[in-house]
């Protein structure tokens, strides 16, 4: 099948576990995995201890943020380095989803990808060209590699993430509208779905932006506040499931976009607060990709985002400041809105990435065998 051991009525996988921006996960280098896809996912269930609340028996975080995985391999594609798989893998339900990309698992994907010598480090900073398969799209990470070394430590800091560590710039190229067929999905800056004003976006990640005050509820609340109050996920729910075909992503009732971004003024010196349902959960903070599309929502004349952020009149280059239930997100934000609809030129953030372990990920015998 591939590269594996069996060691004591067990199999050892190589792998690495990342912690990616605000997410956590495990890194493989795809020919390490099973290329039948049921088999693989079976192995991915197994390894991160899904299904079960807690993934007691295997090595997920028990929760959608710290059950994730990426699959990484030399690329043939013209100008890119790798190319990268995302994969959610659910930590309640035995569900492994290609769904959705994952701009905090992307990440630790260059480093990772020097590390296992898929790329050529250079003496001071390696660029690494990423095409990102499950949205067919790019990015270029900058990776601190001085001696040829990947190097972790630094002065870097994001929200969500304690201390401080080498700085990753990361710049996307072609992400608008890479799962929606457009940035803006149903053709208009603003829709009115089940009584409210939504604006539908896709810069890399399909986001519906909602002000929070629709919903009876300031925008401030703790993720734990807002996930125990069930009439509020119910309406947001509804809405996603509404908007869903509308964003020519067909029914979402078991797909984890569109993220649900519930905004309210900003409160702490940045551009305005948000709190998203990914789609159930709320997030501790705010996905990067999630963030680049509520930045660009801001640009957009008379979007939701725009209202909220009090923007009249959007000029063509913004640095965002997002604000999140732990701090803040900042995109650099370029759009064109010369030629009638608008064309996003530039979106540019900080992460930071931590390889946290390196060596073989263990399940047993039954989990990696092909049952097709
Ligand atoms: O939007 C969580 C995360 C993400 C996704 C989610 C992400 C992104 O924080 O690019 O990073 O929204 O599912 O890892």
């Amino acid at each position: 099948m591939s590269n594996h051991r069996v060691a004591n009525t067990q199999v050892a996988v190589s792998a690495a576990l990342m912690r990616g921006g605000t997410s956590k996960g495990l890194y493989f280098v795809a020919e390490d995995l099973p290329t039948d896809v049921a088999t693989r996912d079976k192995f991915l269930l197994a390894a991160m201890g899904s299904p079960d609340v807690r993934e007691i028996d295997g090595v997920g975080g028990a929760h959608p943020l710290t059950s994730k995985v990426a699959v990484v391999s030399k690329s043939d594609r013209d100008g890119i380095d790798v190319d990268y798989l995302f994969l959610q893998v659910w930590p309640d339900r035995p569900e492994v989803s290609d769904q959705q990309n994952c701009g905090n698992i992307l990440a630790g994907v260059g480093p990772f990808a020097i590390e296992r010598g898929l790329v050529a480090a250079a003496d001071g900073v390696t660029p690494v060209s990423i095409y990102m398969v499950n949205t067919e799209s790019k990015a270029t990470a900058f990776i601190e590699t001085p001696g040829g070394k990947v190097n972790y430590a630094g002065e870097a800091r994001i929200d969500g993430v304690p201390g401080t560590h080498a700085p990753i710039n990361i710049n996307f190229e072609d992400v608008a509208g890479s799962s929606c067929g457009a940035l803006l999905p149903t053709g208009n800056v603003v829709d009115e779905v089940n009584g409210v004003q939504v604006t539908c976006v896709d810069n890399g990640m399909p986001v519906v932006c909602l002000n929070a005050s629709d919903f009876g509820i300031t925008g401030y609340e703790t993720p734990a506040e807002l996930e125990a109050n069930a009439e509020l996920k119910a309406r947001v729910e509804e809405i996603r499931l509404a908007v869903g075909p509308l964003m020519n992503l067909g029914d979402v009732t078991n797909k984890t976009v569109p993220k649900m971004s519930l905004l309210a003024p900003a409160r702490d010196g940045g551009l305005l607060s948000t709190r998203t349902f990914i789609p159930h959960r709320v997030h501790e903070s705010i996905g990067v990709l999630g963030a680049v599309s509520v930045a660009t929502a801001c640009m957009l004349e008379g979007s939701v985002a725009a209202q909220i952020a009090g923007l009249d009149a959007v000029g063509s280059s913004l640095e965002v400041e997002v604000e999140h239930p732990t701090g803040f997100f900042t995109v650099q934000m370029e759009v064109d809105n010369s030629c009638g609809s608008p064309v996003v030129t530039k979106s540019a953030l900080l992460r930071t990435a931590r390889m946290l372990m390196s060596g073989s990920i263990y399940v047993l015998e039954s989990a990696w065998e092909n049952n097709a």
